[in-house]
């Protein structure tokens, strides 16, 4: 009895410790793919194991099917958004930028934080902060905290902030005491024309934008009301769209009024740069004589940097550099990347994106359609949404290219 109880005792120890063992094995060398639930994959962060996302890297060619992208509720993956790790997928050369001052710190971090929940904290693209001063160390410590992939900082050089040598010093202080008295907004404002004229003609050839192949602007203090559940990079990529909106208005006159005869010349000089099937029909009410004064708001854009670096757009840029109506009137980025696009892109690259819902001051788009704005947990009031006013120009976008408009748009209206 007592040789038996020994080696029942020994077997038992035995047992527990092969147990030990395995367990501590599969425990601490587990490296494969999580079994995930409904497609998602757990923090990283919290489970202290390395998971293979098995994705291609940025820029290696991969099928679309093997990373199925779901773009509506009924499409499997869908509610992966509802787990905090990296969205499965691949990614793109891609990145967020934003030019800023460090007395923008507030508001940005307030952008930030919109960007994330909504969408990037999934899909941690770089964002890229540009200033025409060194960023202090508050707004690079505060900035790098909120964002989820990489922050880079970068000082605009002296050239692109200042003014070309041929504008007439002068006649510039003129015009801009002139616009002060006519109370014309940012009309007396110099730092202002810096700004609008680096983002027509330079923010892209930033030596840090260099790196990346398309880019979303991010300006501070706007808003975005609806979860972005798909990659807008990759929905641009993937359908070779160049250049996408969310919001489109009518241009103040006083800014620009020769802005349009300053655009004819160029395409007298170019003829070779205006491509068939393009929007002109967006940008003019008579085949090209006159601006109707539409164009997309350039505060929030996705778009592709080639496209900003081509042969095509900088001849436009400096041609309109050129003739100095950055700083003789007050030409703003958005008319001249709107026109460019208009006039230089073929219809179908441009892209509304009715699911990204956006605010900033003083006008929102909230998508149409209350079933979209359900499925995508938007917390817009659809009243507000400014597409289908009268001073909006998206319906004349839908009419130009043949789109039928959202049901229930004709309640929008006012
Ligand atoms: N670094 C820098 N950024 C500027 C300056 N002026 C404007 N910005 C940025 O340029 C963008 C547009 O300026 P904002 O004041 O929002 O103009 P608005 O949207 O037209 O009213 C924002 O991202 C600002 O942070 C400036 O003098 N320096
Ligand atoms: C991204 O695009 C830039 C600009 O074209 C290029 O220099 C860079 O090598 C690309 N990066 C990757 C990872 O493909
Ligand atoms: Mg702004």
């Amino acid at each position: 009895m007592a040789a038996g109880g020994t080696r029942y005792l020994r077997f038992i120890l035995f047992a527990v410790f092969a147990f030990l063992v395995v367990y501590l094995i599969t425990q601490s060398t587990y490296n494969g793919t999580y079994d995930l639930p409904n497609g998602g994959v757990p923090n990283p962060s919290s489970s202290g194991s390395k998971i293979n996302l098995n994705r291609p890297a940025v820029g290696e060619s991969y099928n679309p099917a093997d990373y199925p992208m779901p773009m509506t509720p009924s499409d499997e993956g869908w509610n992966d958004i509802l787990f905090n790790g990296p969205a499965p997928g691949p990614r793109m050369n891609a990145t967020f930028v934003t030019l800023a001052r460090n007395s923008d710190l507030w508001d940005m971090a307030n952008s930030i934080r919109e960007v994330e929940d909504r969408f990037n904290r999934r899909y941690n693209y770089d964002w890229v902060f540009l200033n025409d001063k060194p960023f202090d160390a508050a707004f690079k410590k505060l900035t790098t905290s909120l964002v989820s992939g990489k922050t880079y900082y970068g000082e605009i050089p002296k050239e692109h902030w200042s003014f070309p040598e041929w504008i007439d010093q002068d006649k510039a202080a003129k015009v801009r005491q002139d616009m002060k008295e006519r109370k014309i907004i940012y009309g007396d404002s110099v730092s202002y024309r810096h700004m609008c004229r680096f983002e027509s003609g330079f923010f892209f050839r930033h030596p840090l934008m260099l790196n990346y192949e398309y880019y979303w602007r991010v300006e501070p203090n706007v808003k975005f009301y609806c979860d972005i559940h798909y990659d807008p990079f990759r929905y641009m990529v993937e359908n070779k769209k160049k250049y996408a909106f969310v919001l489109s208005l009518y241009e103040y006159i006083e800014t620009i009024p020769t802005l349009w005869e300053s655009t004819k010349k160029f395409i007298k000089n170019h003829p070779e740069h205006i491509v068939e099937g393009n929007s002109l029909d967006f940008l003019s009410d008579d085949g090209g004589e006159t601006y109707n004064r539409c164009h997309f708001w350039s505060n929030f854009e996705v778009g592709s940097l080639s496209w900003l670096r081509s042969r095509q757009y900088l001849d436009y840029f400096e041609s309109l550099d050129q003739d100095g109506g950055f700083f003789y009137e007050r030409w703003g980025d958005a008319p001249v990347h709107s026109i460019a696009a208009g006039l230089m892109l073929k219809k179908e690259e441009i892209h509304f994106f009715n699911d990204i819902s956006y605010w900033h001051v003083p006008f929102t788009h909230c998508p149409t359609g209350e079933k979209l704005r359900l499925d995508l947990k938007c917390n817009c009031n659809p009243k507000d949404n400014f597409d289908w006013k009268g001073y909006s120009c998206t319906s004349r976008y839908y009419d130009i290219n043949g789109m039928e408009k959202p049901e229930g748009y004709e309640n929008q209206q006012d």
